[in-house]
C-alpha cells in the first residue's frame, strides 16, 4: 500500500480534474496512460512541448508560440508541464468555457506574468501567432492586420477602447481575437 508508486493517478488530482474540466473519470485516466507512455518522467519539458507543435504546424515556425503557451500553463512555474497543467491545458484549448478561455489568453499574453498586459506584451504575442500563419496565407490577410504590428494596434485599441485605459480589465472583455 502507501503511495510509493508512481504509475497511478492520485484520488486526489483525479477529483480536482474532474471538477476543473468536466472530464470524466475514464477519460482523465486514459489521458493519464497515455500521458505516461508518452513522457515517462510525468514531465514535459519545453523542447518536448515545442516538438508537438511543430508536428501541428510543419510549414511554419511554432517554436515561440509553444514557448508562450508552455509559460501559460506551466502554473506552479517549475518550468515543466506536470499531468494536471497538461489535462488543464488540453482542456482550455479545446472544450473550455469562454471565461476560461479568456483566463488563459490572458496569462498567455502576460508574459511577464506581472498581472497586466502591456502593449509589448500583447505585440510579442502578435509576433509569435504570426509564426504560425504559413506564408502564402499571410498575403491573404486584411490590410489591416497583414503583420504583427498592425494586428497588435489593433488588439490593443481594442483593449483600451473596452477598459477605458484599464489595461488590467482585460479578464473582461469578451472576444480577444486570438
Ligand atoms: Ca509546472
Ligand atoms: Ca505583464
Amino acid at each position: 500500500m502507501g503511495n510509493t508508486t508512481s504509475s497511478a493517478l492520485s484520488k486526489e488530482i483525479l477529483e480536482d480534474l474532474k471538477l476543473s474540466t468536466k472530464f470524466t473519470e475514464n477519460e482523465i485516466s486514459q489521458w493519464y496512460e497515455n500521458f505516461q507512455k508518452q513522457c515517462p518522467t510525468g514531465r514535459i519539458s519545453p523542447e518536448e512541448f515545442e516538438q508537438i507543435y511543430t508536428r501541428f504546424f510543419p510549414d511554419s515556425d511554432a517554436k515561440s508560440y509553444a514557448r508562450h503557451v508552455f509559460r501559460s500553463f506551466d502554473t506552479n512555474d517549475d518550468g515543466t508541464l506536470d499531468f494536471k497543467e497538461y489535462i488543464i491545458a488540453l482542456h482550455m484549448t479545446s472544450t473550455g468555457k469562454t471565461t476560461r478561455k479568456l483566463e488563459w489568453a490572458f496569462s498567455l499574453f502576460d508574459v511577464d506574468k506581472n498581472g497586466y498586459i502591456n502593449k509589448t506584451e500583447v505585440t510579442e504575442i502578435c509576433q509569435a501567432i504570426f509564426k504560425l500563419i504559413p506564408k502564402e496565407e499571410q498575403s491573404k490577410l486584411p490590410e489591416d492586420e497583414n503583420t504583427p504590428e498592425k494586428r497588435a494596434n489593433k488588439l490593443w485599441s481594442y483593449f483600451e477602447k473596452k477598459d477605458n485605459g484599464e489595461e488590467n480589465n482585460t479578464r473582461n472583455t469578451h472576444d480577444t481575437h486570438v
